[in-house]
């Protein structure tokens, strides 16, 4: 039978993997549709992406006349955060607004 001291030998000693460089960035972004209000639009960029009501209008108005736009870029955890905040404020008011990521 094994001696005590194999499993120390056979041991792998977990250590973490050094991260370098920095971490990949993802853009957020809004897609127009037809149907969902420009004010909810507008709310959406204020309350999740930290926009001012004039940078809101800016960005929503950019989505309705050109089909999308960037809401802002940040790590991949915090972008997936924000789709998922924006899809569910979405389909709780009934509206098709949707959001995605793309790495930046
Ligand atoms: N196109 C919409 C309308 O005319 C407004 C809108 C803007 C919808 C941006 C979605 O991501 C969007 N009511």
């Amino acid at each position: 039978n094994a001696a005590p001291e194999m499993a120390e030998e056979n041991a792998t000693l977990a250590r973490p993997r050094l991260r370098t460089g920095h971490p990949s960035m993802y853009k957020v972004i809004m897609l127009n549709d037809d149907y969902t209000p420009m004010d909810f639009v507008v709310d959406v960029l204020r309350r999740y992406f930290g926009k001012n009501a004039a940078a809101a209008n800016a960005i929503m108005l950019e989505i309705h006349n050109r089909g999308s736009s960037v809401c802002g870029i940040y790590t991949y955890e915090v972008a997936e955060t924000k789709v998922t905040q924006v899809m569910d404020e979405a389909r709780r008011n009934q509206h098709p607004l949707q959001c995605t990521l793309e790495k930046a």
